[in-house]
């Protein structure tokens, strides 16, 4: 009998909620055969990842996830085998008394937000609370050996490695976008929240000797990117020069193509948590603009990551890399840390793909749940 996965994610801000659900929905069904609902408090968010979903509807099916609309006001439903509460959302009162009225208890997890830091691995897989009879468990993303590790689809790096290898469809592929790589010129992504350090780093590129070519989906640092450009309004399609740098907006694209952006780019400035993870699946160079939280408690998990990340590194491009990405999160002057960085881009670019195959070697997020609910029962 197939196994039911019920997904739950209210969308709090940005993308990352639905972000990391809606993948981790599509890969339960595409490659452990469980039949998943979704549900989703905001399918306008949803629309933007993937823009065949109906926003007006209260159910519909969208590569063989159902995706549910999770309404204010909650009509019952039969609880599933297996139910994920995304990033310790609450679940319905109604649907937790479903769960506690099910036959065979179902196994009640929440899936956590990512961080490097090492209480992680003490507390992966610990219970939780408990409504009634049902047990919660703790299941946390991670980086090391005793976490949930991190969503990877069957396959990825594999595609990720052809489409880096074939010239020919990459141009297809940005000529889509409306892009024209200038030949020499070094690519870049660029993904964040607004940050008062872009125009001492957009300084830096466009006084350099080689050219640089930014891309922006359209988003939260486009107000930096007029400022710094002294242009109001810069929509998808704009582009703008200044000495050796470039600026192009880009629509923001569905989720998949976003993948194929960052494949592209020789660096990747990412944001949040899983355009973070995508950019270590590119296997390139990156930037992390992390999601700010109360008390800089953000920043703590910056520097567990960092810790983990520049394990291995030369001191100058260790210095380099982690100058670059707190002077990032602290909105302060790029120039110093960029021109280290660029000075050891081999040792980094070399760095992104030996990390990624190690992140690789682990198994995926969405086995691992899997394995979870298997041992479990
Ligand atoms: O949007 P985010 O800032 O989401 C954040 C984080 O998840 C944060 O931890 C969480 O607390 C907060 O939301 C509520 O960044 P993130 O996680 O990278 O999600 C962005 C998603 O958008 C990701 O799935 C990639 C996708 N995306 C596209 O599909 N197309 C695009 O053009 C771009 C730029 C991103």
């Amino acid at each position: 009998m197939t196994v039911r996965w019920d997904i739950f994610c209210t969308v709090v801000d940005n993308f990352g909620d639905i972000g990391v659900t809606w993948r981790l929905a599509r890969q339960l069904v595409a490659e452990h055969g469980v039949a998943v609902r979704l549900w989703v408090d905001d399918l306008r968010a949803f629309e933007r990842l993937c823009p065949e979903i109906d926003p007006a509807l209260s159910e519909q099916w969208q590569q063989g996830v159902q995706v549910r609309h999770w309404p204010k006001d909650w009509l019952p439903v039969e609880a599933a085998d297996v139910v994920i509460a995304a990033f310790a959302c609450q679940l319905p009162s109604a649907y937790m008394d479903a769960m506690a009225e099910r036959q065979v208890t179902p196994l009640w997890m929440n899936l956590d937000y990512l961080s490097a830091e090492d209480w992680v691995i003490g507390c992966h897989g610990l219970p939780s609370v408990k409504y009634k009879h049902v047990q919660k468990y703790f299941f946390f993303p991670g980086f090391q050996e005793g976490t949930g590790g991190l969503l990877r689809e069957a396959g990825l790096l594999e595609r990720r490695r052809q489409f880096q290898q074939d010239g020919a469809a990459q141009q297809v592929f940005l000529r889509g976008l409306g892009v024209e790589r200038e030949p020499g010129a070094r690519l870049i992504s660029l993904f964040a929240y607004e940050n008062a350090g872009l125009a001492s780093w957009f300084d830096t590129m466009a006084t350099d000797t080689r050219p640089w070519h930014v891309l922006v989906p359209e988003g939260r640092i486009l107000g930096d990117v007029e400022r710094w450009a002294g242009i109001d309004g810069l929509g998808a399609g704009a582009s703008y020069r200044r000495g050796a740098l470039t600026v192009q907006v880009l629509p923001f694209v569905r989720q998949d193509e976003y993948d194929h952006l960052l494949w592209c780019c020789d660096f990747n400035a990412v944001r949040g948590e899983d355009s973070f993870v995508r950019a270590q699946w590119a296997g390139r160079p990156l930037l992390w603009h992390i999601y700010q939280q109360e008390e800089d408690v953000h920043l703590e998990k910056l520097e567990a990551f960092l810790k983990l990340y520049t394990e291995g590194l030369s001191e100058p491009a260790e210095k380099a890399i982690s100058g670059l990405w707190r002077t990032w999160n602290a909105g302060q002057d790029m120039a110093e840390h960029w021109k280290a960085a660029c000075e050891k881009d081999r040792e980094l670019a070399e760095h992104a793909r030996s990390w990624c195959l190690e992140q690789a070697s682990r198994a995926d997020l969405a086995t691992a749940l899997v394995k979870f609910y298997r041992n479990w029962i």
